[in-house]
């Protein structure tokens, strides 16, 4: 009887320091997309939850590469557009999905060997209040769309290729 209780409190410690202290900012399906050939830079995309205050992510790094920027990208007439965020604002409660289609983006400046599918790197977030969140992220085939009927009209796909050159 005893034992049970002891054990049955051990693993509930246990469960709960590996949670750690709760986390405002969750962060969850951390994807880059493999690069081709020998582009010099990468893009990965997040799920950002903020369950608490407003919060402001202000900067990355990764030993993926030289630089971590938050991008976003839009149409200038019929040419894609990134141009780098000083940052990104997470009101209270937002959840935030990026993808390939959506604008907002994680980008890999300078990165020290191409990204190849089945890879994963360690990514560093910085939030204002939340601070330093590391996330893993996974590389993958990122070439079709996500999902089939989300965003046929417009195929981003071809986005990410011909916009790199900002300096
Ligand atoms: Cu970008």
């Amino acid at each position: 009887m005893t034992t049970i209780l002891l054990r049955a409190f051990a693993l509930t410690l246990l469960l709960f320091s590996g949670v750690s202290h709760a986390q405002s900012i969750v962060i969850d399906k951390a994807v880059a997309r493999a690069t081709v050939g020998k582009m010099p830079n990468g893009a990965a995309f997040l799920q950002i939850e903020n369950k608490g205050a407003d919060d402001v992510l202000l900067s990355g790094s990764s030993p993926a590469s030289s630089k971590v920027e938050i991008h976003t990208m839009s149409m200038d007439g019929n040419v894609m557009k990134m141009r780098a965020l000083d940052q990104l604002a997470l009101k209270a409660g937002q959840k935030m999905e990026m993808k390939p289609g959506n604008g907002v983006h994680i980008m890999l400046m300078g990165l020290k060997k191409p990204l190849a599918a089945g890879d994963k790197f360690p990514l560093t977030l910085n939030f204002r209040k939340a601070g330093k969140i590391e996330v893993t992220v996974d590389v993958a085939e990122m070439g079709m769309p996500m999902k089939k009927g989300d965003g046929d009209m417009h195929d981003h796909d071809h986005g990410h290729n011909h916009h790199h050159h900002h300096e």
